[in-house]
């Protein structure tokens, strides 16, 4: 018996939109690995919003894309602005967890070309946002959290509906395509604490297609 099981059911949140819980989980070791590996080639920075604000959580991508802000905008691109080489490889361990979560979600064949990575330390937040930045709207979008629990505001199609707050933890995947694909959605100051696998920090990779 696993006194745990509800966290690692299936969680519809919206048409298009799914939490498979803990579907990552027996992989962390390894996704962390790749994301340390990511991040030795290119390295983790705060960008700049094109309001000129510096984003408190740290990013960085690995794929034939990779998704950058600056004070001109925001975009993908095939290169990393840092050293001017294309980003990393996507890890093969990678394209298949995403192909595979967006198959259990009813999204068939899932190739992603971008996995842009997050990084939170307590205190970091994303704000409400919309993906909007990928010409490809209708494919999912994969989205995989380590190490320390966050909550996930999961809003609706305009910023002014207020946003249900989601539980994320360690090996949570989300898979978002469809229907709820432009929904308003960020992640809560992230509170303190310590994780086995991570310290104090959060992960969060979100596999696109871009094109
Ligand atoms: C995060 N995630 O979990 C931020 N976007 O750190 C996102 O902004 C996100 O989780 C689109 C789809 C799924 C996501
Ligand atoms: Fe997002």
């Amino acid at each position: 018996m696993n006194l745990f099981d509800d966290a690692d059911d299936d969680l519809p949140l919206a048409p298009g939109a799914l939490k498979l819980g803990g579907f990552a989980r027996d992989i962390d070791v390894a996704l962390l690995a790749a994301v340390a590996d990511i991040a030795r080639d290119a390295p983790f920075r705060h960008l700049v919003t094109p309001g000129g604000l510096r984003m408190s959580v740290a990013m960085t991508n690995c794929g034939e894309a990779g998704w950058v802000s600056d004070r001109t905008g925001y975009r993908y691109e095939s290169c990393d602005p840092e050293s001017g080489r294309p980003w990393p490889a996507m890890p093969q361990l990678f394209r298949d967890l995403a192909a595979r979560a967006a198959a259990r979600a009813g999204f068939a064949d899932f190739q992603p070309q971008a996995c842009l990575v997050n990084r939170y330390v307590p205190g970091s937040k994303l704000s409400l946002h919309q993906d909007r930045d990928e010409r490809n709207l209708v494919e999912p979008i994969v989205s995989v959290s380590l190490g320390l629990p966050a909550t996930f505001l999961w809003g609706g199609a305009t910023r002014a509906e207020r946003p249900h707050r989601l539980p994320l933890v360690h090996g949570d995947v989300v898979v978002w395509g469809g229907p709820s694909r432009l929904n308003f959605h960020g992640i809560d100051t992230l509170p303190q604490g310590a994780h086995p696998a991570t310290g104090a920090l959060r992960y969060n990779l979100t596999f696109r297609r871009v094109r």
